[in-house]
């Protein structure tokens, strides 16, 4: 299927892999993009050392093109930002903040820049400022998440932008990607299926959880904080919602959950860990390899959107 971001990024699917801290490292990001589809390094808050390193394994795996991930609350974010650059990386994605200061940067560089955006207000001042595109990603997403669901963000941001729009959460088959290009999207960015891919390093502990998932299993912590967060519910999001509730302090809560998505990615604590995934976590029901995902993803989106203008 071709699209704006297609023809944009050089990728033979419209499908890109949301770049996740902790789970979208090399392994997956080549798998991804060695499958058509674009594959992104996820920065997470590791150091820039690291992202170094995975940049420089992505290219000894696939010449396709892939992008990067900068997560913009990382404390090494101006150093990630500069690797960026210097490393030639063709897509960076940005999440968690505003990336408006490493634009000029980027652009001298030659990177295309698709920040992610949460509300309408933000896709203008990206779109202002240069962006390629942007990612318009509803609060179904896993992890840090924005208030506006996909349904209601995508087409509004749609609307207020000329640059193509990317639309993320809640989306893991092709019905989903159908759905979103009729909100007037040139392609998706997906996350949770992902994460439970052959490919990802994930805990297999992890993976089974998503697999058994239902609709109702994640849950949204940190809303207080102003750093809300969704995750599948356990020992820890139970605790931590009800100290929440009895309005504990930010240092308090922040104990509660630090270095728990390590925990769970690495060591497949999924009772005390954080299993940041998405509401569409119970559609996910097997373990697939990316290239399956990627490809009955699109026949599906293809075939349901028939004649319809999508490009
Ligand atoms: O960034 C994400 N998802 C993430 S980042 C992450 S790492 C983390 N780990 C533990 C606690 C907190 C974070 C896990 N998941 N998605 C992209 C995204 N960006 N979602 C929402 C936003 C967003 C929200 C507000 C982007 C910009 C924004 O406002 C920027 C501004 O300054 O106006």
């Amino acid at each position: 299927m071709e699209t704006a971001i297609t023809k944009l990024l050089g990728i033979k699917y419209p499908i890109i892999q949301g770049g996740m801290a902790w789970v979208a490292t090399y392994e997956l990001a080549s798998a991804v993009s060695e499958a058509g589809g674009l594959g992104i390094i996820g920065a997470g808050g590791a150091p820039a050392s690291w992202v170094e390193d995975q940049i420089h394994k992505m290219k000894e795996r696939t010449d396709k093109p892939f992008g990067v991930n900068l997560m913009l609350m990382n404390p090494e974010a101006d150093q990630i930002a500069e690797v960026i650059a210097k490393e030639g990386v063709k897509v960076v994605t940005t999440g968690a903040g505003n990336p408006e200061k490493y634009v000029p940067m980027w652009k001298e560089a030659g990177v295309k820049i698709i920040p992610v955006v949460a509300s309408v207000g933000l896709a203008r001042r990206m779109e202002k400022c240069g962006a390629d595109a942007v990612i318009a990603e509803g609060t179904e997403s896993g992890g840090h998440i924005g208030e506006t669901t996909t349904m209601a963000l995508v087409p509004q941001v749609v609307d207020a932008v000329d640059v193509p729009v990317i639309a993320a959460g809640g989306i893991a088959d092709g019905r989903g990607m159908a759905a979103a290009f009729m909100l007037g999207a040139k392609a998706v960015q997906m996350g949770t299926v992902f994460v439970a891919s052959k490919e990802s390093i994930v805990h297999k502990n992890y993976k089974a959880r998503l697999v058994k998932a239902k609709d109702i299993d994640t849950k949204v912590t940190g809303r207080s904080t102003g750093h809300p967060v969704r995750t599948i519910r356990n020992q820890q999001t139970i605790k931590y919602l009800k100290l929440e509730a009895e309005g504990a302090s930010l240092e308090e809560l922040e104990k509660l959950t630090l270095g728990g998505l390590r925990k769970a990615v690495i060591e497949g604590d999924i009772k005390t860990g954080s299993v940041m995934a998405g509401q569409i976590a119970g559609l996910v029901k097997d373990v697939k390899s990316c290239k399956e995902i990627i490809e009955s993803i699109n026949d599906q989106a293809e075939q349901l959107l028939g004649g319809c203008q999508y490009e």
